[in-house]
């Protein structure tokens, strides 16, 4: 039988068990990236394991979530992320070169490789042919230090792509159309990997696209093959030594197989407030558009950013839009200035802001109250955009444009019969590069790492008690996402001080739930959350667990968990267990005295988790799918206390 790609990479790097999906693995991780705001408290944590230089082929740090500086927690943060790159032999991409996973695509990605990168969008280099998977800061210390990295062997889902996308149909419209018969749930555990004549005829940009917002469907990550459009992409990078070919094998069998005509898909939308909401843009056609945001590491490449330049071009952005373009990378920003797509962007009315994450985090742009905003970005989770009231729509760059001109959300194809053609813009030859704002490492003697008065110690966990025993401190319902559990935006500068920044936990659903929790702890008691389908949703952000954890919360019960938050959960020691039935989530309410008795038992030497809800009365089962490593984690308190016992 033969391999499909995704099989072929993770078989090359497996270091425990074997290709046999559904199992649990451990593979070798060959690159690592990390972004500033998860990326401190990483460092934290690698310095705490006490490694004294990464052992990856190699490792980038970027900065560029938290490069609002008010106040001087983020600059002091940027200070410490440089000096412990230095030390340690990781590459440092300043703040201004780009947003990471961008500029990794640009830079340093390679077909073949496996990259794990403390940010959930890191599957963007499977555009390139990379197995590049998103995890919680931790994992990605353990990775720098030499450790594997473990994961579901995955089911693999083939898309077979036919076809070609009609003018003003894109590759963003292509992962919509996934997300519509994917859904945001329910696909943990899976990679989709694509195939099929169509590929050729995109981008590695535009593969880049699709593979960046699989994360919203729960994948482990998405891959492309590595062909000549690949050899290509990296020769106008000057990287062409970095190219090797990547095919599935004519007879690969998969776990399922869909195709997808690439010359049917239409422009589409995800509305308010999931990625998952699809419609086509036909269907809200005329809906009054208050900003459009241009940029994210979904879609702000070159191609992304000049096609809009040259649909503005000579045109004005409509009064009523606040037009905001946040380029990818220094790269992008640089090529589409000497190319003179910046000109006309900046005459047809741009705000013209950094490159880095800014209006898709919420840290700035956030739009008016009641907006309608039209972004091209990867997530519209409520309160995302920094205003909990705001409408925000997931579009491409093409339906931005047209929404720029006209003020109304409308069909970009439409834009012809305003006399405007697609402009189909190729991609450079060559791209002009200037790597001078990456800081190569130093001689690790004469660096001294610089700690502000923003960095903290990582929060201690205590081993897992003899039993759990205290209140439900909040049920949520389905789909919550990490977003929900822990704002980013303006708070995101708290993420180097935990206890500070455990006072937004859960804030856009319930604002008491942090005092509720510190009183619940206080009184010596547990802290318990239940949540509906799909819990964890989103980010890698380990605060999610990290925060919680430092308000004593010691488990989550929830129909579904998804699978990065998992591993946060556990990499705390907070114990992730599910409901054996759904219905028995109605058996607990906010505030119900809860009692898991004999649970270190139970996970010490097997048997069932039982719930006693002693404010009603009633008793239920819960599962708990946990390796042997993942038991000796949660019975350690956390990964952190784990190795250590190891050591
Ligand atoms: C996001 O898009 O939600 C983020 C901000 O990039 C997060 C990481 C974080 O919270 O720092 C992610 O996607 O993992
Ligand atoms: Fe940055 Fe947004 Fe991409 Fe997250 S999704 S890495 S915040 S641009």
């Amino acid at each position: 039988m033969g391999k499909g790609i995704v099989q072929k990479i993770l078989e090359k790097h497996i270091v425990e068990g074997k290709w046999e999906p559904g199992k649990e693995i451990a593979i070798k991780i060959d690159h690592t990236l990390t972004q500033d705001a998860t990326g401190t408290m990483a460092y934290l944590q690698f310095e705490a394991m006490g490694a004294t230089k990464v052992k990856t082929e190699l490792s980038v740090s970027y900065v560029d979530h938290n490069t609002v500086q008010i106040g001087f927690e983020n600059a002091d943060d940027h200070k410490y992320l440089q000096t412990v790159a230095a030390k340690y032999g990781i590459i440092y991409s300043r703040a201004g070169n780009g947003i990471c996973h961008q500029v990794n695509l640009e830079r340093f990605g390679k077909p073949g490789k496996t990259l794990l990168g403390s940010d959930s969008h890191t599957p963007t280099g499977g555009g390139i042919g990379m197995v590049a998977i998103g995890a919680g800061g931790l994992d990605v210390a353990v990775a720098m230090a030499g450790g594997p990295f473990y994961l579901t062997c995955p089911n693999v889902i083939k898309v077979n792509l036919h076809g070609k996308l009609k003018p003003w149909c894109t590759a963003k419209d292509v992962v919509l159309k996934m997300l519509e018969t994917f859904t945001t749930k329910g696909n943990v555990g899976c990679i989709f990997e694509y195939g099929g004549e169509g590929v050729e005829t995109l981008s590695v940009p535009e593969r880049a696209t699709i593979t960046n917002m699989g994360a919203e469907c729960g994948v482990t990550t998405s891959v492309f093959p590595s062909d000549e459009t690949t050899k290509t992409f990296l020769k106008a990078q000057d990287r062409e030594k970095d190219w090797v070919e990547l095919k599935a094998d004519s007879d690969a069998e998969y776990s399922k197989e869909i195709d997808i005509d690439l010359s049917e898909i239409v422009p589409l939308t995800a509305y308010p407030h999931s990625p998952g909401n699809i419609k086509t843009v036909k269907e809200l056609e005329g809906m009054t558009v208050d900003q459009v945001c241009l940029g994210s590491c979904t879609n702000s490449s070159y191609k992304d950013l000049m096609t809009v330049a040259k649909i503005l071009k000579g045109k004005k952005a409509h009064p009523n839009v606040s037009f905001v373009i946040a380029p990818g990378s220094k790269q992008v920003l640089e090529n589409i200035a000497r190319d003179g797509g910046l000109t006309d962007l900046i005459s047809a009315g741009a705000r013209i802001a950094e490159s880095a994450c800014g209006f898709c985090i919420g840290n700035s742009q956030s739009p008016k109250t009641d907006a309608v905003s039209l972004r091209t970005s990867n997530r519209n989770f409520l309160g995302r955009s920094g205003t909990k009231s705001a409408q925000a729509y997931l579009v491409s760059p093409e339906t931005a444009a047209a929404a720029v001109i006209t003020g109304k959300m409308i069909d970009p194809r439409d834009l012809e019969k305003m006399g405007i053609k697609y402009p189909d813009v190729k991609m450079p030859e060559k791209f002009y590069i200037d790597d001078s704002m990456f800081i190569y490492p130093e001689d690790a003697e004469k660096v001294e790492i610089y700690r502000g008065p923003n960095i903290g110690d990582p929060p201690a966990s205590l081993p897992l008690p003899e039993e759990i025993s205290g209140e439900i401190t909040i049920k949520v319902g389905d789909k919550i996402t990490t977003d929900h559990i822990i704002p980013a935006g303006s708070k995101m500068k708290y993420r180097s001080n935990v206890p500070k920044y455990s006072e937004f936990l859960f804030e856009v659903v319930d604002p008491t739930f942090h005092d509720r929790a510190e009183k619940i702890q206080q009184d010596g008691k547990d802290n318990i959350i239940v949540g509906g389908l799909s819990y964890g949703q989103g980010s890698s952000r380990e605060h999610a667990a990290l925060c919680p954890m430092f308000l004593g919360v010691k488990a989550v019960i929830a129909k579904s968990l998804e699978r990065i938050h998992t591993a946060n959960l556990i990499n705390f020691g907070i114990i992730p267990l599910t409901f054996k039935n759904d219905g028995d989530y109605n058996k607990v309410e906010q505030g119900d005295n809860i009692e898991i008795p004999e649970i270190k038992n139970v996970i010490e030497t097997g048997g069932v988790i039982k719930i006693k809800n002693k404010t009603k009365g009633v008793e239920f089962e819960v599962d708990y799918n946990l390796s042997d490593r993942q038991k000796e984690i949660i019975l350690a308190g956390g990964t952190l206390a784990y190795m250590k016992n190891k050591s």
